[in-house]
């Protein structure tokens, strides 16, 4: 069992630095287990799963006038303050000068063969820090374990709202408090925030297959290696909505399918 945790950096000035380290799932999936040899040999058998060879890939930009991030005001609890030299924005928009999106969560919504992916072992790390969380857009798989920290000497109150799985909701008072938790179902995206911090916010999106992916500060997506068919594949962004894309990827392609996102509607 090991860990991953997202590196952020964050540069407010003028320009907003973000690296996400993404987990694109790791595709390939499992073989059916081979059939009891006892079965009839007139049995129909379903088709073999084609290798997962093709990757779908591509580039977020958002067009327009990029709304202005809101400056967070910390001065509520003197302790996320005093963390801060700099000014905080909220991770909302994170748009590079070429339009490129971050924070993106892009899944594939239908079209996969009916069949179970593992869900792993790996703990995910969700981290309470700066009095913001970390990260703010991510993707994991239904069941799988989630280790929420508190890495800030203040109390924050996390508050997971799925409609799909058992919410929670519990104060983590202690800087270098841990509890693990999981979502028991798939949902396109749980929200999460803080009872005592009202400016934290993330999203999760939690999916029963391994074939999503959440753009970084380039717009870049990846998901695969899977196998080729004919996908329907989602974004998500936390203001923008959601758009939506058929996509069809042939044995050993990667399929690029780029998506622009505008100004919502007001
Ligand atoms: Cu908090």
């Amino acid at each position: 069992m090991h860990e991953r945790n997202w590196q952020y950096r964050r540069v407010i000035s003028g320009s907003m630095a973000l690296s996400i380290l993404v987990f694109a799932g790791c595709g390939g999936g499992t073989k059916e287990a081979a059939k009891p040899a006892e079965k009839p040999a007139t049995q129909t058998q379903a088709p073999a799963a084609k290798p997962a060879t093709a990757r779908l890939a591509g580039q977020v930009v958002f067009k327009g006038e990029v709304p202005k991030s809101a400056k967070i005001q910390m001065d509520a609890d003197p302790v996320c303050k005093k963390q801060h030299s700099t000014e905080v924005y909220t991770q909302e928009y994170i748009v590079g000068s070429g339009g490129e999106l971050a924070n993106v969560f892009i899944y594939v919504k239908s079209g996969l063969p009916a069949q179970k992916y593992p869900v792993p072992s790996d703990t995910l790390v969700f981290d309470q820090r700066g009095c913001e969380y970390y990260p703010h857009v991510f993707g994991m798989r239904a069941g799988q374990p989630l280790a929420i920290l508190n890495s800030d000497p203040t109390l924050h109150n996390i508050h997971a709202m799925p409609t799909q799985s058992s919410q929670f909701n519990m104060a983590m008072p202690k800087q270098g408090m841990r509890v693990t938790k999981t979502f028991e179902k798939p949902e396109v995206m749980v929200k999460i925030k803080c009872d005592v911090h009202a400016w934290m916010s993330a999203y999760a999106g939690v999916l029963d297959h391994p074939f999503f992916a959440v753009t970084g500060p380039d717009g870049r997506y990846s998901i695969g290696p899977l196998p080729p068919g004919t996908y329907e594949l989602e974004a998500w962004h936390e203001k923008l909505g959601t758009m939506t894309a058929s996509v069809t990827v042939g044995e050993n392609e990667t399929k690029e399918t780029p998506f622009t996102f505008g100004k919502p509607a007001m």
